[in-house]
């Protein structure tokens, strides 16, 4: 089993404006009213364009197998068709400290920093912005691969998609049903084109795949209503994307869900698919929480967020091992790859001491249930082959700025001095007695 931690680039990169790189989408929503708590934004972040040689130290220190972190497209081809040396060395610098350290790198290519040349022309509505990401995905591949233990190509489409392009909370901040729909289907084809890309044109040999948000769903009651917009739920966030990337096939309920909303489906081509579903070395998955779903017959989805009465992080997400549960079993009614879990975590309102100590016993307890369920899920024979927490360092939270805490390191903004909570000495002990 793998332990390691996970960060995304523009959470935690800041230098936004240095070696070359360009805007993306969240340098640009967040100037937007309304759009990100206080209008922050990415450009200083934890400073780890400067810092990373002190947060491998960090991860050094913790014992970790591996690190998940996210390349800035925008680093890489600053302008369309413009490669970008310079963004690419941060990188192979990078790579070779997690080396010198012997700590895995798993890289995810795409974690929502879409360049704003990109969407200026369209994005990922535009069938083009696939060529442009195998564009951007070659040179990646060319020459970080020989560093690289694991790909990801996409980070959580679920969010790219339907909470960027459909309900607008996250950049681009589109509120379209069929908006959403297209994205989605681009961003599942260029991570086929990709993996297909990767082994068989590139011949490429270390392992390459994908990770989903998965987020369990439960009924609020057992009423047949919200029974069915639990269905209609499971299927936006989860089975959208599982049907089609194990099944070849979008779920026809969905499909007639959308339908009302759209024009029609004339951007699936024949033979997406196929390439959708082609085969990969592992499943990720990135678990959090659960949710209730109620019916709304206003919702195009049937469905609403319901109460419930669990308890709950300072991100109002429901704590429930047991929801990890099932959703790992979930993703075992269609594959049998290894799965990785390459996030998990809870937000705190954590409070740095007089004497640097933070006490985050709430995380403390996630962390601590969570990897109990997953050794317990081993012994069932669940096969999931790594653990990553996230985050290595508090960082940019998306809407929500820097406002939430994720991680097992305080950062103080003001200084970017690190604090190690007491989670991150936790997660120390159970990776070295799981050791021994
Ligand atoms: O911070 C995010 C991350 O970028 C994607 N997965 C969920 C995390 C917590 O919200």
């Amino acid at each position: 089993m793998i332990y390691g931690v996970a960060t995304a680039a523009y959470q935690i990169e800041g230098a936004s404006n240095l070696g070359g790189r360009t805007p993306c989408i969240w340098d640009e929503f967040a100037k937007g009213d309304g759009n990100v708590y206080k209008k922050q934004d990415g450009s200083v972040a934890c400073d780890h364009y400067h810092l990373y040689k002190e947060d491998v130290k960090l991860m050094t220190d913790l014992g970790v197998d591996s690190y998940r972190f996210s390349i800035a497209w925008p680093r890489i081809f600053p302008e369309k068709g413009v490669f970008n040396q310079e963004g690419m060395d941060y990188y192979i610098d990078l790579l070779k400290e997690l080396k010198k350290y012997n700590i895995k790198a798993s890289v995810t290519l795409y974690h929502w920093d879409l360049p704003m040349w990109a969407y200026n022309d369209g994005g990922w509505l535009n069938r083009q912005c696939v060529d442009w990401f195998i564009e951007y995905s070659t040179a990646c591949f060319k020459h970080l691969d020989k560093y690289v233990y694991s790909w990801i190509t996409h980070n959580e489409p679920f969010c790219a998609s339907f909470l960027s392009h459909t309900l607008g909370i996250l950049a681009p901040g589109r509120k379209s049903v069929e908006e959403g729909v297209i994205v989605s289907h681009h961003l599942l084809l260029s991570h086929g084109k990709v993996v297909d890309l990767y082994k068989n044109t590139l011949k490429l040999k270390n392992d390459i795949g994908i990770t989903l948000s998965l987020m369990w769903q439960d009924s609020l009651t057992d009423s047949f209503e919200d029974n069915l917009a639990k269905i209609n739920s499971d299927g936006l966030f989860n089975r959208w994307f599982l049907d089609a990337l194990f099944k070849g096939e979008y779920p026809t309920y969905m499909l007639n869900l959308f339908g009302s909303k759209m024009s029609g489906f004339s951007f699936i081509k024949d033979g997406d698919l196929k390439l959708i579903s082609i085969d990969c070395d592992f499943i990720g998955i990135n678990y959090y929480t659960r949710t209730t779903a109620k019916y709304d017959s206003t919702s195009f989805l049937l469905s609403m967020m319901g109460y419930s009465s669990l308890p709950k992080t300072a991100v109002g997400w429901d704590i429930t091992p047991e929801s990890f549960v099932k959703t790992v079993k979930m993703v075992r009614e269609y594959t049998d790859l290894p799965i990785v879990v390459t996030e998990n975590g809870s937000c705190w309102d954590d409070e740095l001491n007089s004497d640097g100590t933070i006490n985050d016993v709430n995380r403390v307890d996630y962390l601590k249930s969570h990897l109990q369920v997953v050794d317990e899920m081993n012994a069932d024979g669940l096969n999931i082959t790594g653990y990553y927490a996230w985050s290595l360092l508090d960082n940019y939270e998306w809407s929500h700025g820097y406002s939430k805490r994720f991680g097992i390191v305080y950062v103080d903004y003001e200084t970017q001095k690190r604090y190690p909570k007491d989670s991150y000495y936790t997660y120390r002990e159970i990776i070295k007695k799981n050791k021994k």
